[in-house]
C-alpha cells in the first residue's frame, strides 16, 4: 500500500527550512485538536509517525513525511488555540500562511474538523482563503465515530450544503481514525492530487 510506506522527513519552523519545492505535497490543516496527526497515522498505517497528543497546540512545527521521491504529506501546525501567546499564534499564523502561499508543489489542502464542532470561524476562513487562491480542498468530518449515524450524517449534509453554496473545488466526507471509516475516500482524493494514475486496477490499494 503506497501510503503506508511514509516515512518521518523533517520539523521546519520556517519556510527556508523545508525541502525542495518540487513534486507533490498534500497538507492537513484545521483547529488544533481536530485529529490531524491521527488521520495522518491512519492513513499511512503508522502508531506515531505524526505526534498525536490531547493536548491541543502539540504540533507547533510544520512536519514532512516522505512517500516517494516525489510525493510528500505536511502536518501542518493546528489554529485557534487559545491558550497560546498571541506572539506565537501570529508566528503560526504567518508560517501556515505563506507556506500555503509559497508552496508551488502543494496540490490540495486536506481541512479537517470534528463533526461535533464543525465550520468555526477559523475553519470557514481556511476554507474561503483555500478557495480564492484556487487550492483543491477536501473536508473531513473527524472522530464520526462519537457520533451515531443519524446526526453524523445531518453533520455532513449541513457541511455539504455550506461549501456547495459558496464554493467550487471542494469536497466533503466523514472520517475516522479510531476505526478507519472513509479512509478509501480519503486515498482517492490523494491519489488524484498526487498523480497516483493506477496501472492496473487494485495495484495501489492492496494491502
Ligand atoms: N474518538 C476519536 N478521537 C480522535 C479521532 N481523531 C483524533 N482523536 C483524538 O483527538 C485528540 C487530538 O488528536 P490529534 O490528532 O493530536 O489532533 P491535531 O489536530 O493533530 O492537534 P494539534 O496537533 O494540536 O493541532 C487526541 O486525543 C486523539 O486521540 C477520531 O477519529 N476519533
Ligand atoms: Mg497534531
Amino acid at each position: 500500500m503506497f501510503y503506508h510506506q511514509a516515512t518521518f522527513l523533517t520539523s521546519c519552523a520556517k519556510l527556508d527550512q523545508l525541502p525542495s519545492d518540487t513534486g507533490y505535497e498534500v497538507a492537513f490543516a484545521g483547529r488544533s485538536n481536530a485529529g490531524k496527526s491521527s488521520a495522518l497515522n491512519r492513513i499511512t498505517r503508522q502508531k506515531s509517525l505524526a505526534k498525536t497528543s490531547k493536548t491541543p497546540g502539540r504540533t507547533q512545527l510544520i512536519n514532512l513525511f516522505t512517500l516517494d521521491d516525489q510525493r510528500r504529506l505536511v502536518d501542518l501546525p493546528g489554529y485557534g488555540y487559545a491558550k497560546v501567546p498571541l506572539v506565537v499564534k501570529q508566528r503560526w499564523q504567518k508560517t501556515l500562511a505563506d507556506y500555503l502561499l509559497q508552496r508551488q508543489c502543494l496540490r490540495g489542502l486536506i481541512v479537517l474538523m470534528d463533526i461535533r464542532h464543525p465550520l468555526q470561524p477559523l475553519d470557514t476562513n481556511m476554507i474561503s482563503w483555500a478557495n480564492t487562491h484556487g487550492l483543491p480542498t477536501h473536508i473531513l468530518l473527524t472522530k464520526m465515530d462519537k457520533l451515531k449515524r443519524g446526526p453524523a450524517m445531518n453533520a455532513l449534509q449541513k457541511v455539504q450544503q455550506y461549501v456547495n453554496h459558496d464554493f467550487d473545488q471542494v469536497s466533503t466526507q466523514l472520517f475516522s481514525a479510531v476505526t478507519g471509516q472513509g479512509l478509501e475516500q480519503v486515498y482517492a482524493v490523494l491519489d488524484t492530487w498526487m498523480m497516483m494514475i493506477k496501472k492496473n486496477p487494485g495495484d495501489i490499494h492492496q494491502g
